[in-house]
């Protein structure tokens, strides 16, 4: 029994079932069949139908986006409808009761499937008793919104068949199923349709919702800044991607009467394949959009004007180095609130300093991009997939849109002070040294792998969809994707402390391209905006010479690999098909206080070129955690722990003082060209190349064949 399987079906059984969850003795709410829950006491147990005495809230709001549509958190109307459904689940008294609200036919059934989704995954993110449950990949509630359409019909027709499980092969999904690769773009589609890339994105603004919903006032902490940096980290990874395909980097779209040359056609369909994703052809120009109310959904109506005013004065505050809030006070752009500021302020969230003012330029750019085709609906079309933060990676104006929300911080960026050397160095600590070396394999452990020399290619995984396709069976249904991997390997850093005391170091790792696509190396002003952050960590470091080492798949960057691809019951270590590679055991922490926010593990690093590989520059700062230290709670099962860079940690403090992206998220100095004099005065920091080498072939696969 499983709120989140079909979605689009009524729910089934119909609810003679009560969920309780007495003791919270599990975390896994996803069960499969009814006797399923015989075998879990105490998790949920049979009882008479919950509808008598069970009282549905008033639910007109919610369903004012019509079953059947697609439904876009970027839409202000849309919103409107998701959040009152997650304030009913959030104003449940008990978990229970909310599952129980949730099963309901005349919840169920009668709304939205998106936003039902939507609003039960945010309920049981934000409802602090609900935190040990956890939610199945979107990927399987959703496989229409990362699948073609032809998945779905091989689905059928294999159950229709009654091909039994234990024969049936995997449906294969074709990694360039979206377009052939005449078109350039399609390069780097390997990254853009990841499965773990769009997981990521559409559980971080399921964790950084708009507006609050409920009780809650305040944005999570530095709500804002993470929106320009997980957004600008994007960024960097993909022109590394871009890079490594002989692609120029991105270019930012901000001449919005011009033609966007960059086509993307999905072949998406929602799960019972009746509604496509709107394809955007080449040469399509924004529009205004005027979208009428239609009988219940909310319309929307704004023009490219508005855009371009709202730019206008978002500019004026990052030159003027303040914005005004309705109320006339005025709240300056300084160096430690400012991007936090203008993230609310762009994006644009509740917390914007006055959104009628500075309006909703980022959303209503999804919008604009995702209606382009129809701008004002007259030929009834759906969306594009740039409407949804599950599918909206997919299409290369993502980037382009995103690099020009990126140009605006980069300016305010560029008013502020350069880092000084001293503000850089740390006295007392000498990085002497750096190295990556892959891991050795458990086939051969004493293997002495070239260091600085990280190897990527591919992996097959197998993926479950039966859980999100509408049949009637319940016939276990896979797929075989074919995604990026990279071998496991370790930093190596040798560090000196001189002074007479342990100290608590932070470490900073950063990787960035050394040369463009065409071979030219990257001045440091065009470098510091490619670099990407791999990790960051506290060692304690005693006096005199220090070796620390760090696996990569420890990164507070990522999610493991099983958390993409498995929920924890089923998770598995992946096996190794080539030398290298070796999946270490998980630490338990790591499994169990994810939130599904993370970058995922298998894209840590950039594919790379293949032999001799695409030089990359290292990158490995210390700097002193008494300093940086943000204190919290002594509580380590908090939510997103693992993967705090980009994510923050559910409910608390953001668990670093400095600016994210520090050292690089300011221009340096102008007498300063080259990352070696930006680093020449600090021994603490060290840099070195490494190589990332391509492999196009299968390196691993999960499970093992
Ligand atoms: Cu994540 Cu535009 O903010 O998609």
């Amino acid at each position: 029994l499983n709120l989140f399987e079909r979605v689009s079906q009524p729910f089934s059984p119909k609810p003679n079932i009560t969920f309780e969850f007495p003791n919270f003795v599990s975390d896994w709410i996803f069960l499969q069949s009814p006797t399923d829950l015989s075998s879990k006491p105490g998790l949920a147990t049979p009882a008479s139908a919950p509808t008598d005495g069970l009282n549905i809230p008033e639910l007109d709001l919610v369903k004012t986006i019509p079953r059947g549509r697609l439904f876009s958190n970027f839409h202000p109307g849309h919103r409107v409808a998701a959040y009152t459904l997650v304030k009913i689940f959030k104003d449940a008294p008990t978990v229970a009761d909310m599952l129980n609200l949730a099963a309901h036919p005349d919840v169920h059934d009668a709304v939205n499937e998106h936003i039902f989704v939507y609003a039960l995954s945010a309920a049981l993110i934000q409802r602090k008793d609900a935190r040990s449950l956890r939610l199945p990949p979107i990927y399987e509630i959703f496989p229409g919104k990362f699948f073609e359409t032809k998945v779905r019909s091989e689905a059928q027709i294999n159950v229709q068949q009654k091909k039994e499980p234990a024969t049936q092969e995997p449906i294969i999904i074709d990694k360039n199923f979206a377009a052939t690769n005449r078109v350039v773009e399609n390069k780097v589609s390997y990254f853009r349709e990841d499965l773990g890339i769009n997981s990521h994105h559409w559980h971080w603004h399921l964790i950084f919702p708009v507006e609050a919903t409920g009780e809650i006032i305040n944005p999570p902490d530095r709500r804002g800044e993470l929106f320009y940096y997980m957004h600008q980290q994007i960024l960097a990874r993909y022109d590394a991607e871009r890079i490594a395909n002989g692609l120029a980097r991105v270019t930012s779209y901000h001449d919005w009467d011009e033609p966007i040359m960059e086509a993307y056609f999905p072949k998406l369909t929602n799960a019972n394949g009746a509604i496509h994703w709107a394809s955007r052809p080449a040469g399509l120009v924004l529009k205004d959009i005027n979208i009428p109310d239609e009988g219940v959904e909310l319309g929307i109506e704004f023009q490219i004007n508005n855009l371009e005013l709202w730019r206008t004065r978002i500019l004026h505050a990052i030159h003027k180095g303040s914005v005004a809030k309705a109320n006339g006070e005025i709240i300056y752009l300084d160096e430690t609130t400012g991007t936090n500021t203008l993230g609310e302020l762009i994006e644009a969230s509740q917390w914007s300093a006055d959104k009628l003012f500075y309006g909703d330029l980022h959303n209503f750019g999804h919008i604009a991009v995702c209606y382009i085709h129809d701008p004002d609906r007259s030929h009834s079309e759906n969306m594009g997939v740039m409407g949804d933060s599950v599918t909206a990676m997919r299409d290369p104006i993502f980037y382009r849109w995103h690099k020009f929300i990126d140009s605006l911080f980069q300016q305010f960026k560029a008013t502020l002070n350069p880092y000084t050397a001293q503000q850089l160095t740390l006295e007392g600590i000498t990085v002497n040294n750096v190295e990556v070396r892959r891991n050795a394999t458990s086939d051969n452990p004493r293997s002495n792998p070239p260091k600085n020399l990280i190897i990527t290619g591919w992996q097959e995984s197998i993926v479950e969809l039966d859980r999100g396709l509408d049949f009637s069976s319940l016939r276990p249904v896979q797929a075989r994707v074919t995604h990026l991997q990279h071998e496991d390997f370790s930093y190596r850093i040798q560090v000196t402390n001189s002074t007479k005391t342990t100290q608590e170091i932070v470490f900073r790792i950063f990787l960035a391209p050394i040369a463009d696509e065409a071979g030219r190396p990257f001045s440091f002003r065009e470098q510091r905006l490619l670099m990407i952050e791999l990790d960051k960590f506290v060692v304690r470091v005693t006096p005199g010479a220090n070796m620390v080492k760090r696996k990569s798949d420890d990164s507070s960057v990522t999610i493991p690999f099983e958390r993409t691809f498995r929920d924890l019951e089923a998770a598995v270590p992946a096996t190794p098909l080539a030398p290298g590679g070796v999946p270490t055991d998980l630490p338990t922490d790591r499994m169990t206080n994810f939130c599904g926010c993370g970058w995922p593990d298998h894209f840590l690093v950039p594919r790379g070129a293949p032999n001799p590989g695409m030089p990359f520059t290292l990158f490995v700062m210390a700097t002193s955690w008494k300093e940086d230290r943000v204190v919290n709670g002594e509580d380590s099962k908090k939510l997103c722990r693992n993967a705090a860079s980009y994510c923050g940690i559910l409910d608390e403090k953001y668990p670093d003082k400095r600016p994210m992206g520090f050292p690089f998220d300011r221009p340096p100095d102008k007498m300063i060209t080259t990352l070696a004099k930006f680093i020449e005065k600090s021994p603490n920091i060290k840099t070195t190349e490494i190589r990332i080498q391509f492999e196009d072939r299968i390196i691993r696969r999960f499970p093992q064949q």
